[in-house]
């Protein structure tokens, strides 16, 4: 009887544990975005702070086309390969296909990378400085 609670009251922590942690899975919305104006490109915000299992969720509002592409330098062979095999359908290494309409979505899960600041930036719009990092706490 006490043994069959113990072991109750231990799934029970358990299974709070494994709900708080989905719980803090976090999704980022990052706007890809032109100001018509002064021919602004931006991603917005462009600095997100995130961690592994969060969601970065990419979406371009206005003067697509778009893409999200990791800046290599710097990066260690096994946190290459962690961000390619987190990124659907690439183009290229470490690039998302190219967003051709606004409204598109792309969704990048964060996957296991060490501490740091990782770069990325937008291929059609690399002369326009249109780049941003993403950190992991
Ligand atoms: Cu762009």
């Amino acid at each position: 009887m006490r043994r069959a609670l113990r072991v109750g009251l231990l799934g029970m922590v358990l299974l709070a544990g494994i709900s708080a942690a989905a719980a803090a899975q976090e999704v980022h919305q990052i706007r890809l975005q032109m100001n018509a104006r002064n021919d602004e490109y931006r991603f917005s915000p462009s600095t997100i702070t995130a961690r592994p299992g969060d969601v970065l969720l990419f979406r371009t509002v206005s003067g697509a086309p778009h893409s999200v592409v990791f800046e290599p330098k710097g990066l260690s062979p096994r946190a290459r390969d962690a961000l390619n095999s987190a990124m659907p359908r690439r183009s290229a290494d470490l690039s998302s296909p190219l967003l051709t309409e606004d409204g598109a979505e792309y969704r990048v899960v964060v996957p296991p990378l060490p501490a740091g600041a990782y770069a990325f930036y937008c291929l059609p719009h690399r002369a326009y400085d249109m780049r941003g990092e993403l950190r992991i706490r």
